[in-house]
């Protein structure tokens, strides 16, 4: 296109922010972290998406980690149109729900009992009431640099010492609420153990990526995760993974499979879902039967377990335990990594990569952080740079330095391959 042409992308996003509080419907999607202007989706298949001008990307995207079997999949699509053909939403229980929480509590065996529900947002949120129902307990123990969606209780930041409580990190959450909240180092063993001792008659429950996919990636070590179980159990806390992002992205057991370690609650979304809007929380059955109407903590949803998400959840869900689906999603972002890895080094950019199953992070720093001190050590502005000239050419990764990449089983060794090509050029920008 040239450059004299206007691009529909700035002609949709000039329209949108007429209307749309910053032309988009989630705060990430506009660019703000790259700069630039965001592309306009129009449709997407397999591992592709094109955006308003017709212009084709391999997306590393994948609607933020949703779309680990490709975009479009036809079985996917079929049980859609399917469902959608028998009515959109009934306000009522469906075979198809049972059908999903039984599949789920058995390739996640600490989920006792599941409740659906239709965001991350939701799971995260109602988790932490559970928590609080559960143990009468007002504290809640998080991670700087984790993300669980946007509920009042996790939009707060570290506080100033390091065991005070939670600042808002967003207007509209009042202290009083922020301040139940106690925001610790991701990955810093010493420093949850000093919480517990200090407060642990009032700490409710922990919640943690298991894996951190919202500081970019950075995996839990096993010490950290193994002592922060060990904490709960000793003093009656609630231990919640919410595994939003990991769960069937990082293998079919999840994160707390490959850790070996059990919850009492998780939390999922997105994979579970295929695109459509399905999210779960679920866990210990002495602590689900808190639930209402069975127990005495609230939560609802008029589209909770709609059958049209819930038929793309089931058609994904049976996809993803194909024999090797995982192997091959796991080999494909392994060979992504390492490819990046070798054209960042011909260039002689300080840069890293490491995936975990279909997820994988970009650092433009030596070695891969482990903590989010060392995350924010990157060059953000060399990834802009990296990142808007794999965009020219055709190349989405996520929008921002500190997002987490996805990999779909649409991905080939030739999207692979192409890749690798188009970094080498963009490492030189
Ligand atoms: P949603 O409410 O966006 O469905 O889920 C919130 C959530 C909870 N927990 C984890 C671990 C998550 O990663 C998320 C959402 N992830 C972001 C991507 N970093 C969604 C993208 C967005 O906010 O637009």
């Amino acid at each position: 296109m040239s450059t004299t042409m206007t691009s529909r992308n700035d002609t949709l996003f000039d329209r949108a922010q007429r209307i749309i509080p910053a032309g988009v419907n989630s705060p990430v999607r506009a660019f703000r972290a790259v700069g630039g202007t965001p592309r306009f989706i129009a449709r997407a298949e397999g591992p592709h998406t094109w955006d308003a001008d017709g212009k084709r990307y391999i997306d590393y995207m994948g609607s933020w980690g949703t779309a680990v079997v490709g975009h479009a999949h036809p079985k996917v699509v079929e049980a859609v149109r399917e469902a959608a053909g028998r009515g959109l939403s009934y306000g009522a229980p469906t075979e198809a729900e049972i059908e999903l929480a039984e599949l789920l509590a058995k390739l996640v065996p600490s989920m006792a009992l599941v409740r659906l529900v239709s965001s991350g947002t939701e799971a995260t949120m109602t988790a932490l009431r559970l928590a609080r129902g559960f143990t009468g307990r007002p504290k809640i123990i998080k991670f700087e640099g984790c993300y669980h969606g946007h509920g009042d209780s996790l939009l707060v930041k570290a506080g100033s010492g390091a065991l005070t409580f939670g600042n808002p990190s967003s207007a509209g959450v009042p202290p009083e609420i922020a301040g139940h909240t106690i925001v610790l180092s991701f990955n810093d063993t010493a420093q949850l153990e000093d919480a517990f001792r200090k407060m642990a008659g009032e700490i409710a429950g922990v919640i943690v990526e298991p894996i951190a996919g919202n500081m970019n990636l950075v995996e839990g070590s096993a010490e950290f995760l193994r002592r922060m179980r060990d904490l709960c159990t000793q003093h009656g806390a609630v231990l919640i993974f919410d595994e939003v992002m990991t769960g069937f992205r990082v293998g079919l057991e999840c994160a707390q499979g490959r850790y070996g370690i059990t919850p009492d609650l998780t939390t999922l979304g997105k994979v579970i879902g295929g695109g459509m809007p399905v999210a779960a929380f679920g866990g210990r059955r002495d602590i689900m039967e808190c639930v209402a109407p069975l127990g005495p903590v609230y939560q609802a949803g008029t589209l909770s377990g709609n059958p049209v998400a819930v038929a793309a959840g089931l058609a994904t869900m049976k996809i993803v335990q194909e024999p090797g689906f995982y192997d091959l999603l796991s080999l494909h972002t392994e060979a992504l990594v390492e490819g990046l890895t070798l054209a960042a080094k011909k260039c002689r950019v300080p840069f890293s990569a490491k995936s975990v199953g279909g997820m994988f992070g970009l650092f433009f720093r030596a070695t891969p952080p482990t903590s989010f001190a060392e995350v924010m050590q990157c060059d953000k502005d060399a990834f802009n740079r990296f990142f808007h000239a794999a965009l020219e050419r055709g190349v989405y990764f996520a929008p921002s330095a500190f997002e987490a990449g996805f990999v779909s089983a649409a991905h080939t060794e030739a999207e692979i391959g192409d890749t690798v090509s188009v970094a080498v050029q963009a490492f030189g920008q």
